[in-house]
């Protein structure tokens, strides 16, 4: 018996029964956003339609209400990663804005003329830049672990690179391009063995896979409400409690204060220190709602859902002619994991072409530098990639109708061989 009933899954997602370009929606984008269930659409209705007020500031019943939801869907963030408690789990914006945090608030009184910032040659761009700015008002550098030519990531450079001494160690757990599932236990391990400070993006680990911060033993974890099931505008940032004791807030405003007085303010206590100004309520409670659809799932399963369609989609795709995948293949699966992102081309088409074909079937694919252009123009030497991405609510079926597809972008665009 399959673990996730997909037929059933899919019932609760509306948009997935809906049409695009009078076919039915094959959605396999989830790397850039999931798609919502029906439960956390509902949750954000009711926060709406029944108790929507300002959190932390009214004494009545509603605003109670409303504060009492938020904090408690802090709790089920912190359970969900195995954090120890909810002051450890800072909501931003996304998982770009926790990282910029911690390179705004840790990082400003840590890192240093002449310091360095490791991370990887596969990182998003949003853990690149908030690095460069950094570097560059700091005097420090930013060096880049090198990945071999099997998509992973060459633990002999860093190894290397640690005796540097650099302040922190910031990467991907995993690629948002190559699917590769960094280990992130054993990255952690060396660094923390090196002196230096861990970050993790883990923008697609978490809503994929079980992730336990405790665990792993990182300092800092950073990931989006919006790509597991929950709504935009709300990600967020895990510290270790001593870690975010110790670092300035970065935004001053409401909330954020025990006290101001016209000369000085101090702070509120953890977590709120840093969430400055009206909270993002409606993101709060929708993340709530969507960690507890994952957790009736179960993240065990939805992890072996995906790797069966990553599978499927690799042998699929590698049987087809004319089509070349960046990142662990069908066979390397069985030594290395890999995460259900599936980044290819298909020789002698631009894969804007390959996006827009497929977008007249109904298929929802991404194609481009995917934020991620050192990796992909530098290291894999390509201008773009298409990228298929899957979830708990994509079915094989779904993986046949692109193959098919992709058979159809050659005709189309008069392929030879
Ligand atoms: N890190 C990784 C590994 C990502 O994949 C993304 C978004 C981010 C950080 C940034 O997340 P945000 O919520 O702050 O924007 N990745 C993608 C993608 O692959 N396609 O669209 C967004």
């Amino acid at each position: 018996m399959p673990k996730i009933d997909v037929e059933k899954t899919r019932k609760d997602f509306p948009i997935l029964s809906t049409t695009s370009n009078g076919k039915r929606l094959v959605y396999l984008d989830s790397a850039a956003t999931s798609q919502k269930p029906g439960g956390v659409i509902n949750a954000i209705s009711e926060y709406y339609r029944t108790y929507n007020a300002n959190i932390h500031r009214g004494l009545y019943d509603i605003s109670v209400k409303a504060t009492e939801a938020y904090t408690k869907s802090k709790e089920a963030v912190a359970n969900f990663i195995n954090a120890d408690s909810y002051r450890e789990i800072v909501y931003c914006k996304n998982t770009t804005d926790a990282i910029n945090l911690v390179a705004l608030s840790w990082a400003e009184g840590n890192v240093g003329r002449g310091d360095t910032i490791l991370a990887t040659e596969m990182e998003h761009h949003s853990n690149i830049v908030p690095w460069q700015l950094l570097a560059k008002r700091k005097g420090a550098k930013v060096e880049y672990i090198r990945m071999k030519s099997d998509f992973t990531i060459d633990m002999d450079d860093y190894r290397e690179k640690l005796e540097a001494n650099p302040k922190l160690v910031s990467f991907t757990h995993v690629s948002n391009v190559l699917g590769t599932v960094n280990d992130a236990k054993e990255i952690t391990r060396l660094s923390r063995k090196a002196g230096a400070r861990t970050l993790i993006d883990a923008a697609q680990s978490v809503p994929h896979m079980p992730v336990d911060v405790k665990d792993i033993d990182c300092d800092f974890m950073a990931f989006s409400g919006h790509k597991m099931l929950g709504p935009a505008g709300l990600g967020v940032l895990y510290g270790k409690e001593a870690m975010l004791e110790e670092m300035p807030p970065v935004y001053g405003g409401g909330d954020m204060i025990r006290s101001v007085s016209f000369k000085e303010s101090t702070w509120n206590e953890l977590p709120w220190k840093f969430e400055a100004g009206t909270s993002n309520t409606e993101g709060g409670i929708g993340l709530g709602a969507a960690i507890d659809y994952l957790n009736k799932v179960g993240m065990k399963n939805v992890r072996a859902h995906e790797t069966e369609l990553t599978r499927y989609a690799l042998k699929r795709l590698e049987e087809t002619r004319g089509v070349k995948i960046y990142g662990i293949g069908l066979k390397g699966m069985a030594a290395f994991n890999r995460a259900g992102v599936v980044s290819f081309n298909i020789e002698g088409a631009h894969p804007h072409d390959v996006s827009t074909i497929l977008n007249s079937e109904g298929i929802a694919i991404r194609a481009g530098h995917h934020c991620a252009m050192p990796l992909v123009n530098t290291v894999l030497r390509e201008p773009a990639v298409a990228r298929a991405s899957f979830y708990l609510y994509n079915k094989p079926e779904e993986i046949d109708i692109l193959v098919d597809s992709v058979a159809k972008v050659r005709s189309v665009l008069h392929l030879k061989n």
